[in-house]
């Protein structure tokens, strides 16, 4: 049915009636943003702040989107000249619909190199912001360290203008800029990565020290004067919309939109006050400016992310698809209950004007949004890159006060437990690494130590490495031998 419909196009917006519309002509917007990595994330979260921002049109913030080697985005995209919608919803029928216009552009970095590096070094692109995931960055997250084995970074160092990987494009971006003498520029690490502004920082200046070109010092020398990269942290729930949903979604709105994202309503963009040449002047209701990132992202990855950790592999295991459905399993929603006190009690410092006791409500009440069906297999992607920033930091801090850290043992041995089920596809950078250490035998400890020991393939800090990684041994134990009934029954 969808092909009779009129696609969303700028020659169709104004004929678009169930749907906001952008305050501004999206035709007439400039770029001042590039974005590496335009997935349904980035297009319901920094898009959408964006293109609220009241000076998106008089300040040129239109956002050049760039997508890595898939060309998915770009055909969903390019034929709708960007438009698409995001529609959010908190259950019920009830839903908000709003065409966006603030991408003014998307990229294919493997057949654009040049336009990609025209549009970095651009002296009106005064932000490149970033989400291509944890394993995006080809770094180790534990030693933070740049992966200059990795196939696309080693053919990168090697290049006088890399391109291919994310933080050769970066390099490639300042150094044209340098060439050029364009303005500084602002770099924003959107990914939950804990300080991935520093991250990334640190992966630029391990780049310029590997790089074989002649200019290294010299670029290396003009990004520490003009880029800044302040720490920031993203939350927003995002889910895929299935096609089912799309269909759906398309009825109701009466016109084709093959870019349409859903996602919940609450959205938080937190960020470092530290920009090199200005931003968008972003609502305060959608982004705060701090001084200091840590206490946000502590919270928010341990209570959040960790609790969707925790929820992905016991619901997986106890044989559910969705948040929205193990939500309604009494005894899943007092083990998130007992995650939620145990992150808490290792939080160290609570981030300036957040009311813990209303962040902790709403987080059970988004984990129960109906209207949005997030996924428990997506979730469960990349556990080893995932588990040590999110529950290996609140088992850390815990564990250094003397404390105990259950509920991180249970969740670190319903991963591997969930890991080894016959049926299991890994999702994850390192399932095959994973796959051997399942394969290796021993018992559980011996196991627990290839993941998470010291020299494991998740490496968690010393403090956990002996009382904790027995606990992680035991869960796994109790699951191995009474399945996730066992703990069923201890919750009940
Ligand atoms: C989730 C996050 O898939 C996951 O790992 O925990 O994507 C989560 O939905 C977002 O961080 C919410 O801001």
């Amino acid at each position: 049915m969808s092909a009779e419909l009129s696609r969303l196009s700028r020659r169709t917006l104004s004929g678009v009636t169930t749907a906001a519309r952008p305050a501004y002509d999206p035709a007439g917007l400039a770029t001042g943003i590039v974005h590496l990595g335009i997935g349904a994330f980035h297009r319901a979260h920094q898009a959408a702040m964006t293109d609220a921002a009241p000076d998106v049109a008089d300040s040129g913030w239109g956002i050049a989107g760039v997508t890595q080697r898939s060309t998915d985005v770009v055909d969903r995209m390019r034929p709708q000249d960007c438009l698409y919608t995001v529609v959010t919803r908190n259950g019920g029928d009830q839903l908000d619909a709003r065409v966006l216009g603030s991408v003014t552009s998307v990229l294919h970095a493997a057949s654009q190199p040049d336009a990609l590096l025209a549009a970095l070094s651009a002296p009106a692109t005064r932000i490149i912001s970033t989400t291509v995931t944890e394993k995006g960055y080809a770094a180790t997250l534990s030693s933070r360290t740049l992966m200059t084995g990795s196939p696309l970074v080693a053919r990168d160092l090697a290049d006088p203008q890399p391109h291919r990987s994310v933080v050769g494009q970066l390099v490639g971006g300042f150094a044209g800029r340098a060439d050029r003498g364009a303005p500084g520029v602002t770099v924003l690490c959107c990914d939950n990565v804990p300080r991935g502004g520093d991250l990334l920082r640190d992966l630029c200046v391990q780049f310029l020290e590997h790089w074989s070109s002649s200019r290294a010092t010299e670029v290396a020398s003009w990004v520490s004067r003009h880029v800044r990269f302040p720490n920031t942290l993203v939350d927003r729930i995002v889910p895929g919309t299935t096609a089912a949903d799309a269909q759906a979604l398309t009825r109701r709105l009466g016109y084709r939109d093959d870019a349409l994202v859903s996602a919940e309503r609450y959205g938080l963009w937190v960020i470092e006050d530290d920009f090199a040449v200005g931003h968008p002047r972003w609502s305060a209701n959608d982004v705060r400016l701090v001084k200091d990132i840590q206490p946000w992202s502590e919270v928010k990855l341990r209570l959040l992310n960790g609790g969707h950790s925790l929820l992905s592999y016991v619901g997986l295991l106890d044989g559910r698809e969705t948040v929205s459905e193990v939500m309604r399993v009494a005894w899943i929603r007092r083990l998130l209950d007992a995650w939620l006190d145990e992150a808490t009690r290792s939080l160290c410092e609570l981030p300036d004007g957040l009311d813990l006791a209303t962040y902790r409500d709403q987080i059970v009440s988004r984990f129960a949004n109906d209207g949005i069906a997030y996924r428990l297999d997506k979730v469960a992607s990349d556990g080893s890159l995932k588990l040590p920033t999110r529950v290996g930091s609140t088992a850390s801090d815990l564990m250094a006060d003397g404390a105990t850290a259950h509920v991180a043992a249970l969740t670190l041995a319903a991963w591997l437990h969930y890991a080894e089920q016959p049926g299991t596809v890994l999702d994850d950078p390192n399932a095959d690494h994973i796959g051997e250490a399942l394969g290796a035998g021993g018992g559980s400890r011996a196991l627990v130590e290839r993941l998470f020991g010291s020299h494991g393939i998740a490496p968690l800090p010393a403090v956990l490495q002996d009382g904790f990684l027995d606990d992680v041994a035991t869960a796994l134990n109790t699951l191995r031998s009474r399945g996730i009934s066992a703990i069923a029954r201890l919750m009940a």
